[in-house]
């Protein structure tokens, strides 16, 4: 008999995410469900305000990202007026968007990822010293990986341990028989989490010296950049200098061996192996190198034919909301699109913890929309964006994957899993930080004969407009599409990475790829679903970005009890 298995929340994540699976006799899971229970809200009081305010109005769809938001806001007005903004201010926008990636994959993968791979209680019983000889196998100059590290990182985990307050490291699956490092590699693991924090912060400096501070920079325009004077400091740009190589020392001796080491240690694990249903990419052209150069081609594989690369047709996405918490009679394209909610509730059933509210899949079950690519779902991200610049043959990108593909003695089809979606993140880390220094580069002889930062924007008032942008955030492909008409917004619709990734059915009944992902799944134990975590995790799931609407009128929409420590 078939049993459902509820995950809700799914923590070390932002905002609210809910996942349903149903497993079968062997506990394989069979159909999944995910849902957003968060209801927030950007799109909707962006109607009748200044275009100008659309960047920083909308950054404050997330907290992690925010970046992104800032930039694609501001780039689908300039977009809208045919506005093209000076080299500096493209070289410096990139600038900030690779200290962006270099904070946030950092902390995805070490803060919120890496505790599904590593078991912490385990590193309690590792040897130090043999552990420092492990971590010889997997780089040439180990960090925070020696002896004397090691040791004094056990001993601060013991500490915590004894005090019996776990704090992050509490209310986890530890002992879950799926976790595959050895009590040293989880050791090394958990010293280089803790080291990760500093290195976060300094990640954060490196966006904070251009865009004033972290989250939230606030340093761009309709039309260019105001940091005008840091460009102009050759101490500032150094100073940037100094912190980049700080994380990027970081990511090559911490960050890439412990992908190395998980990769080694799980490739035999099925529920790593597995994690993919979709196999439909798209990425977009990003990060200006310099000379017309981008690190990053655009495109869109369908059906997973690498052959065929399509460019992305703007009017080819829609979306759809038949299972989501929103009232459309039909997908809509996003520069028409509305966000009427329309909430339906949950429905009570037996579960694997006994008797529950749980989605109402033959209904609406979400506040995430399903985008769609021509009625077809995407996966977007980190992998999708190098899978696109494999197949395009982009030299830096098949370096990349072919060199990870060698070291670890994996085929290419071990890409398209939970372990190949987290490789993919540290590859791209890897490649964003080595072009920031190109980047950098033309940025600064750039300005040996131009300083200039800035074109006036001009709206007229008796034009209307529309305009989008399309740009890479840390979780995938982003775009905004507005409406001016009468020198304010008429219409605004973000469509958004983990919306992409982390949508319900469509009207078909097709699945998105969270979704998709967990279908034929074993678990070890329905009532401890680490595997399903591992798996969601490896998306890097943003519930704010996803749903970025909020109750601008003030209904009461649910009554919600929290167990303080449960
Ligand atoms: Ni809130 Fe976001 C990113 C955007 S997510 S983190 O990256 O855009 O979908
Ligand atoms: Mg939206």
């Amino acid at each position: 008999m078939s049993k459902r298995v509820v995950v809700d929340p799914i923590t070390r994540i932002e905002g609210h995410l809910r996942v349903e699976v149903e497993v079968d006799e062997n506990n394989v899971i069979t159909d999944a469900w995910t849902a957003s229970t968060l209801w927030r809200g950007i799109e909707t009081i962006m109607k009748g305000r200044s275009p100008m305010d659309a960047g920083l109005l909308v950054q404050r769809i997330c907290g992690v990202c925010t970046y992104s938001h800032y930039r694609a806001g501001i780039e689908a007005v300039e977009d809208a007026i045919g506005l093209t903004i000076p080299k500096n201010a493209e070289y410096l926008r990139t600038l900030m968007q690779q200290a962006l990636y270099m904070h946030d994959h950092v902390v995805h993968f070490y803060h919120l990822h890496a505790l599904d791979w590593v078991d912490v209680v385990s590193a309690l019983s590792a040897d130090p010293a043999k552990a420092a000889q492990v971590a010889m196998q997997y780089t040439d100059k180990p960090i925070a990986a020696g002896e004397g590290d090691l040791r004094a990182t056990q001993e601060r985990v013991a500490k915590l341990v004894s005090t019996g307050k776990l704090g992050p490291f509490a209310n986890a699956y530890w002992g879950n028989p799926t976790y595959k490092l050895s009590p040293e590699q989880n050791l090394i693991a958990v010293s280089h989490y803790l080291k990760a924090l500093e290195i976060q912060r300094v990640a954060s400096e490196m966006m904070a010296i251009f865009g004033g501070k972290m989250p939230h920079p606030q340093s761009l325009v309709v039309g260019g950049v105001t940091s005008v004077r840091d460009m102009l400091s050759p101490a500032r740009l150094q100073e940037w200098k100094q912190k980049h190589a700080t994380v990027t020392d970081f990511i090559n001796r911490a960050y890439l061996p412990d992908v190395l080491m998980a990769a080694e240690a799980f490739r035999q694990e099925p529920s790593v192996l597995g994690g993919m249903g979709v196999k439909n990419f798209m990425a977009t052209k990003d990060f200006a190198l310099g000379h017309g150069e981008y690190l990053f081609e655009g495109g869109v594989i369908l059906n997973n034919d690498l052959g065929n690369v399509q460019p992305i047709d703007p009017d080819a996405i829609k979306e759809d909301v038949t299972h989501s918490w929103y009232d459309a009679d039909e997908p809509q394209h996003p520069y028409d699109g509305t966000t009427e909610p329309e909430y339906t509730g949950m429905i009570k059933r037996d579960t694997v913890y006994g008797e529950l509210p749980t989605v109402d899949e033959s209904g609406k079950y979400s506040w995430v929309k399903s985008p769609r690519y021509n009625g077809e779902p995407i996966e977007v991200g980190p992998l999708a964006c190098l899978l696109v610049n494999y197949a395009k043959g982009n030299q830096r990108v098949v370096a990349a994957v072919d060199g990870l593909l060698a070291k670890t003695g994996l085929p290419l089809e071990a890409l398209y899993t939970t372990l190949g979606r987290t490789a993919a993140r540290l590859l791209q880390t890897k490649l964003v930080a080595e072009s920031a220094l190109e980047t950098m580069d033309a940025l600064i002889e750039n300005m040996l004969a131009d300083e200039s930062t800035y074109v006036e924007p001009v709206i007229d008032e008796d034009e209307e407009y529309k305009g989008h942008s399309m740009i890479e955030a840390p979780r995938g492909t982003l775009s905004h599409w507005i409406r001016i008409k009468d020198g304010k917004t008429e219409n605004y619709q973000a469509v958004v990475p983990t919306t992409w990734n982390a949508g319900p059915m469509d009207a078909e009944g097709k699945k998105g790829p969270y979704e998709l992902s967990l279908i034929g799944m074993k678990l070890d134990d329905p009532t401890k679903p680490l595997e399903v975590i591992r798996v969601i995790h490896s998306f890097d799931p943003c519930m704010a970005c996803a749903v970025h609407v909020m109750d601008y009128k003030g209904t009461d929409l649910g009554e919600y009890h929290i167990k303080a420590g449960a």
